[in-house]
């Protein structure tokens, strides 16, 4: 099957259009018609390949000055007991591990905005509980960071379990611009609601609006059900009789249960094989070795559905306001199907 001229300029000035938070400018493959390499597939992204998102251009020099002997945390709002902590107080509270994809509102279908790691820190809700955070009042939890930005979610979730001010990243210090020295993981929460170098908690008795917010940008941030062909590339040449597809799936607050794919640009779907995610909050691996028909040009798409049976939405939108959706889709460029010959 081949993708209509018309289509694919569409998709094109989807790629160009969107991106409003600058932080996936290549997020889309389409609109190219030159051969992209494919990715790699892995169960944790390394810290010097993560993403990077930040609203300011260069924060870092707020993060030269985020000594952590000199850093404070403030938990301050509606709590019986204001508290006011140091790094070593942060060190000393009891800590937990959890694998968590963070990913960016931004990621366009099939985009790179996102990635998977094994966070350590401590509770929220414990800290909050600490505080005599009062749960009449409540509403909202606010986090600012060291940079100027703020960013709130509900008090009712910020105070489950999974919820946690992490300061270790794949077990290395949280790395200065992932947030050190403290930074929020909210699982299955879109990466505006992970606010980095935290110097201040408060609890609001309002319905807050963060700096995304207030710029329009949905103030729930629930991630939507995303899937992505990382290999083989869009428009690699295969050759042989089969070839391995590969990619993730990522369902948000909800584990993936299901990863189809076609052949025919979505008129007919198969089941691939799912690997075990390494957490509830992580995305999950799936395979599928396809057997060409014969040569020529198909159109790859990949669709998931969680457990809660929701499949991801096909109708193509734009990140803004609430995180985009349309499925992710490749060009198979089948040179031969023949056996290579052994030299
Ligand atoms: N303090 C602060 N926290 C922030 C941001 C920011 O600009 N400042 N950007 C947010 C956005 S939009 C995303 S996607 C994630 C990115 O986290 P990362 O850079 O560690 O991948 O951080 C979030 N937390
Ligand atoms: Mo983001």
């Amino acid at each position: 099957m081949n993708l209509g001229r018309r289509t694919i300029l569409k998709l094109a000035g989807l790629t160009a259009a969107a991106g409003l938070t600058g932080c996936d400018a290549v997020g889309s493959v389409f609109g190219r018609m030159f051969a992209m390499p494919p990715r790699e597939t892995i169960y944790l992204t390394p810290n010097s390949k993560f993403y990077v998102v930040n609203y300011m251009d260069s924060p870092f020099n707020i993060s030269r000055d985020l000594n952590q002997e000199q850093w404070r945390l403030h938990v301050k709002g509606e709590v019986k007991k204001p508290m006011n902590l140091g790094w070593r107080d942060v060190l000393n509270r009891d800590s937990f591990d959890q694998v968590v994809t963070l990913m960016c509102i931004d990621t366009l279908s099939g985009g790179d905005s996102l990635g998977n790691a094994v966070w350590r820190g401590v509770s929220l809700k414990q800290l909050l509980l600490d505080a005599g955070a009062d749960e009449e009042l409540a509403r909202d939890v606010v986090f600012r960071g060291a940079d100027g930005y703020d960013d709130s979610i509900p008090f009712e979730r910020a105070m489950r379990d999974d919820v946690m001010l992490a300061y270790l990243m794949n077990g290395e210090k949280l790395p200065k611009e992932h947030g050190f020295p403290l930074r929020l993981i909210v699982p299955g929460l879109y990466g505006i609601k992970n606010v980095k170098w935290i110097t201040e908690i408060e609890v609001y008795g309002g319905d807050y609006k963060g700096y995304w917010q207030r710029k329009g940008w949905t103030d729930d941030g629930t991630i939507k059900v995303f899937s992505r062909i990382d290999s083989p590339g869009h428009y690699q040449a295969l050759r042989g009789p089969e070839r391995q597809f590969r990619g993730i799936a990522f369902g948000g607050p909800n584990t993936i249960e299901k990863v189809e794919i076609s052949f025919d640009a979505g008129r007919s779907w198969d089941e691939a094989e799912l690997e075990p995610p390494l957490s509830p909050y992580s995305w999950v691996i799936w395979n599928y070795t396809w057997r060409p028909p014969k040569r020529g040009k198909f159109q790859v798409v990949v669709r998931a559905t969680d457990v809660k049976g929701r499949l991801q939405i096909a109708e193509i939108a734009r990140p803004m306001p609430d995180g985009a959706s349309g499925y992710h889709t490749i060009i198979a460029d089948v040179e031969s199907i023949e056996t290579a010959k052994s030299v």
